[in-house]
């Protein structure tokens, strides 16, 4: 049939390209991709290796286009996480991943993967966005929490979950297991490390105490490798300071506090002209920076991102591979053009493996 057709190509392209980067001999290669073939004949689909399913994963981060931090796609830290195949493995192996990623600030990029997907059926689906991520709670006067987890935060409220409706509630991990019914786990108390946000000399956040979660984890997220779907394998890095300053914290539709600190700088907000979401989009991402640091969280400005983004692209081009990447989402959202990014021009061709959208689970 096409499919299984289709199956053959991609794990044939896979195991040849990783065996070669890898360093396997033509032979080796050759003998795996027998096995493989046979597996394909006898089953309808195989098993990757663990040495497979590490190196898959790291092609697919060197693969993410929208990626700027991709200089240490080598050095990911993978978890095969095949085995579970209940709700309560699957949260298990959740804390798992965030208490290795977090190293008490250090943190480590790794991804944990599930079970692929099998006879067309996910076996393994986690409902969140982030592994971490803050509650949005629509009231009368607005959004308290996040605005961009409103719809995930009334699901779990409809399976059971309750906040407390401060605005930064950490939210439950939703587990789904073969399409069974979803199952939530508060995170365990002190799991996620979190930053409180202070300006080196400005009290900027007067009126609203904010803070931000140590480790973005993307869950929601499919990993193709070599014509198998992973439809639940939660990665994470570091933060770039942008992403929470120039973004989430800034963005008028997440928590808008633009206004508030150029308030709180006394600059004049009745005039564009001013420059007070300029100015205060500065003091904010330093302010971010600043706060980090000072706890020992990891965090990449976005001028070091850029340069060693330029890294990566010289070692790309070394190993006799051009990278690819998509211009709109690799320039930073601050001073964009300080960088060479800005300057620079880039193919944006989809390669696998790779990381891919799905339908969010819960709706
Ligand atoms: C996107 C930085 C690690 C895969 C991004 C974005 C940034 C970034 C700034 C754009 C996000 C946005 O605008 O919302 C970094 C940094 C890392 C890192 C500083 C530090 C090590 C990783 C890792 C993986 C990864 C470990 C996977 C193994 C991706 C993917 C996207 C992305 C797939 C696109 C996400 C989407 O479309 O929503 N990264 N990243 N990154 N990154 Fe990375
Ligand atoms: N902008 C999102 C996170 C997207 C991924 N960013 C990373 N990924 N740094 C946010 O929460 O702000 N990573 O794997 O490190």
């Amino acid at each position: 049939p096409a499919a299984l057709d289709g199956l053959r190509q991609e794990a044939e392209s896979f195991i040849r390209a990783c065996s070669r980067e890898r360093g396997l001999s033509d032979a080796e290669a050759e003998r795996r991709w027998a096995e493989v073939r046979g597996q394909i004949e006898a089953t309808g689909t195989y098993a990757h290796t663990f040495e497979e399913l590490e190196h898959g994963a790291r092609m697919a981060w060197r693969n993410a286009n929208r990626c700027i931090g991709r200089l240490f796609w080598n050095r990911l830290h993978v978890f095969d996480a095949r085995a579970a195949d209940t709700e309560e493995k699957v949260f298990e192996a959740l804390t798992r991943h965030i208490a290795f990623a977090t190293n008490g600030g250090e943190i480590r990029p790794s991804i944990t993967i599930f079970r692929p997907a099998q006879d067309g059926g996910e076996q393994v689906r986690i409902w969140n966005h982030q592994l971490l991520r803050y509650a949005g709670y629509e009231g009368e006067t607005g959004v308290v929490g996040d605005p961009a987890s409103v719809a995930f935060t009334q699901a779990c409220r409809s399976l059971g979950w309750q906040g407390d409706g401060t605005p930064f509630d950490l939210l439950p991990l939703v587990v789904q297991v073969r399409g069974g019914a979803p199952r939530w786990f508060p995170l365990p108390e002190g799991l996620a490390l979190e930053v409180p946000l202070a300006h080196p000399e400005i009290d900027l956040f007067q009126g609203f105490d904010t803070k931000w979660y140590a480790v973005p984890i993307i869950s929601d997220m499919g990993l193709e490798i070599g014509g198998i779907s992973y439809s639940a394998a939660p990665f994470n890095g570091w933060y770039m300071g942008t992403e929470i300053g120039a973004r989430n914290l800034s963005d008028e539709s997440r928590y808008n506090l633009l206004p508030l600190i150029a308030r709180n700088l006394g600059l004049d907000t009745s005039s564009n002209a001013s420059l007070w979401k300029d100015r205060a989009l500065v003091e904010l991402n330093v302010a971010v920076l600043h706060s980090f640091k000072r706890d020992g969280v990891s965090i990449v400005d976005h001028h070091t991102a850029a340069q060693q983004f330029g890294t990566f692209q010289r070692n790309e081009a070394r190993e006799g591979r051009e990278a690819t990447g998509r211009w709109s989402w690799l320039i930073p959202p601050l001073s964009p053009a300080t960088t060479d990014i800005f300057h620079s021009r880039f193919e944006d061709r989809e390669l696998s493996p790779k990381y891919f959208y799905q339908r969010p689970a819960y709706l």
